[in-house]
């Protein structure tokens, strides 16, 4: 697999429906520099997920940006997807990685120290952080937010990736990236935004400058 940019993770909105909206959104986040890009579906039933995950596939290809999908392999499977992003209550990881094989990108959701240390994290190809901050965008199953020292703590031993999702905006993210980690995921600083390309385009110059990766 080519090496993965990690900087910025556009994770869609799965509250909205209307295919327009999402895809105009989608490309908004592609022009604007995402460097990866998650579909979250948590309410579609497999087909609707089904299309618009072939439909993201494509879309992600014009622009040469990976896509994974959250939680559902069959649906990564299906549309030959460059990865998933499970949770701790998702597909086991050694199975996803079976499944998967070792060509295929596997984040895997961290909300404390502990869970960072298991084998599963390490196998990871990056762990998620979650929540980094709080948000009202996830609302079930959401642990409590770890905040900066949280972030530091897990940076000190988790040497792979590190993405933070949750409650993240433009006036946080030089703070996140600061204190060493690889990347931010973000659903309504994107989604939410009047224009989403150039909301992109902002977070991706603030995580660009402050990183030094
Ligand atoms: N996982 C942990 S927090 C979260 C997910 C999917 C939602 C992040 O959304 P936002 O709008 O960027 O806070
Ligand atoms: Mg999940």
């Amino acid at each position: 697999m080519p090496k993965v940019d990690y900087a910025l993770m556009y994770v869609t909105d799965d509250s909205i429906r209307d295919d327009n909206h999402f895809f105009a959104i989608l490309e908004g986040a592609l022009k604007g520099g995402a460097t990866i890009i998650q579909l979250r579906e948590k309410t579609s039933d497999t087909l609707a997920f089904y299309k618009r995950a072939l439909r993201c596939k494509e879309i992600c290809s014009t622009y040469d940006i990976p896509l994974i999908i959250n939680d559902r392999l069959d649906i990564a499977l299906a549309i030959d997807a460059d990865g998933v992003h499970i949770g701790q209550t998702d597909m086991p990881y050694e199975v996803a990685r079976r499944l998967l094989g070792n060509s295929k990108i596997i984040g895997l959701s961290v909300s404390n120290k502990e869970q960072a240390e298991q084998p599963n994290a390490q196998g990871a190809d990056y762990i998620g952080i979650s929540p980094i901050f709080s948000t009202i965008t996830k609302t079930t199953d959401l642990a409590q937010p770890l905040g900066i020292s949280g972030l530091k703590e897990i940076r000190q031993i988790y040497k792979k990736t590190i993405v933070c999702i949750g409650g993240i905006h433009k006036d946080n993210t030089k703070e996140i990236i600061a204190n060493r980690a690889d990347g931010i995921a973000v659903v309504s600083a994107i989604s939410n935004a009047e224009d989403p390309e150039a909301a992109t385009k902002e977070l991706k110059e603030i995580v660009c400058k402050t990183g030094t990766n």
